[in-house]
């Protein structure tokens, strides 16, 4: 019984720790493209000597910070990690390799990295060398906190994190495009921090031209957090006035853009610091072929993708099973027949009732909905 008990307790404090790793781990979203942001915890007899999680740009990983952190206290020490320690000489030494010359005698760790460099070799070198590994504790929360890098290893491709605020009759525009207040303050933090939370955001330049949107976070403090501002305009229709190309040079701007975009607005808006990537369209086709524009994405690294309207962009993406998850703020007021449906061509129903999509979570926000 006794056995038991302690069985318990010690399996309580594994997910305790795990459960921080996953907490700090988060604060780095948005923040450590291309990599992912992986949280970790060493513990020696039950007290935290040290905290890590990985760095803005990716670097240093989470365990060299925590190793930093707890300098000789990580003999003998257990690591809570939220990823699968690297094994591969990176833009940094393999942090397997830190954890052994360390002396850490066991490594909790939340799920398999399927980068192709690691993909279990991580924890074979731990083994290999005596640690204790043991995985899976945390691993639901972890795959969900490491979609972005999972979707980019596996598919080429972002996690797509598609963002709407509709009326209560799911509209997200007056008549005409006409901008109608439609979610509360506190919908709309929640929408910054996602933003920060994200590595890059993107819109068509129908919605540019509509709401000449900043696509900032503009919470106190993490302005620095801001994600990489992406716009589909395939003939450089921006305007230099709008507010994106004159933040340009506080946060980046990326145009996607036809190969045949006129050449004095390619020089003009790289000019204001805006940069620009080139992708083959057809002439006749109605607009570029997301499933193309995404793995360019993520080639340069970005993992974590916030689409932010409008509604022909949402409407392909979900007609092309392109979205991972939908995050749907629904005001209290209606906006009527004339408005602006969410998804251009397709009814509000196909999410709400699509059973490719299940209900996560379920809030609110001030008089709103998430
Ligand atoms: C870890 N801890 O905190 C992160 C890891 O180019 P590098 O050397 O920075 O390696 C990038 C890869 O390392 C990345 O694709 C992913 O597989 C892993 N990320 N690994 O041990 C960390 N961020
Ligand atoms: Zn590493």
């Amino acid at each position: 019984d006794q056995l038991a008990e302690r069985g318990r307790a010690a399996k309580a404090a594994d997910q305790r720790f795990m459960q921080l790793a996953l907490t700090l781990g988060r604060r780095g979203l948005g923040n450590t493209w291309p990599n992912p942001a992986v949280g970790a915890v060493l513990v020696q007899d039950g007290v935290i000597v040290g905290r890590g999680w990985t760095q803005a740009g990716g670097r240093p990983h989470a365990e060299v910070e925590a190793l930093a952190q707890a300098g000789a206290k990580a003999r003998g020490a257990t690591l809570y990690v939220t990823l699968e320690p690297c094994s591969h000489h990176g833009r940094s030494p393999p942090c397997a390799d830190a954890l052994i010359a360390a002396g850490v005698a066991r490594v909790v760790s939340a799920i398999e990295d399927p980068n192709p460099e690691v993909a279990g070799q991580g924890h074979a070198k731990l083994r290999a060398a005596g640690i204790k590994v043991d995985i899976g504790i945390g691993a639901a929360e972890a795959a969900r906190a490491h979609a972005g890098h999972f979707r980019k290893v596996r598919d080429d491709r972002p996690h797509v994190i598609l963002k709407l605020a509709v009326s209560s009759d799911g509209k997200i525009a007056g008549a005409g495009r006409q901008r109608v207040a439609i979610t509360s303050s506190a919908a709309q933090q929640r929408v910054h921090l996602l933003r920060a939370q994200c590595d890059a955001i993107l819109v068509g330049i129908g919605t540019v031209l509509a709401d000449d949107p900043e696509l900032t976070c503009r919470l106190p403090g993490l302005a620095p957090r801001s994600p990489v501002r992406v716009v589909l305009d395939r003939a450089l229709r921006i305007p230099g006035a709008s507010k994106l190309v004159h933040s340009a040079r506080a946060t980046p701007l990326w145009l996607i853009a036809a190969e045949t975009a006129e050449a004095a607005a390619a020089t003009k808006l790289t000019a204001a610091g805006a940069e620009l990537l080139r992708l083959n369209v057809e002439p006749d086709a109605p607009g570029f072929d997301l499933g193309a524009v995404l793995p360019l994405l993520a080639a340069r690294g970005i993992s974590r993708l916030m689409v932010e309207g409008g509604a022909k962009v949402a409407a392909s993406l979900l007609k092309q099973d392109l979205v991972d998850e939908i995050w749907l703020l629904r005001g209290p007021a209606p906006i009527g027949d004339d408005g602006v449906p969410a998804l251009h061509d397709l009814p509000l129903t196909a999410i709400t009732d699509a059973p490719a999509f299940r209900l996560h979570t379920s809030t609110t926000l001030g008089p709103d909905t998430l």
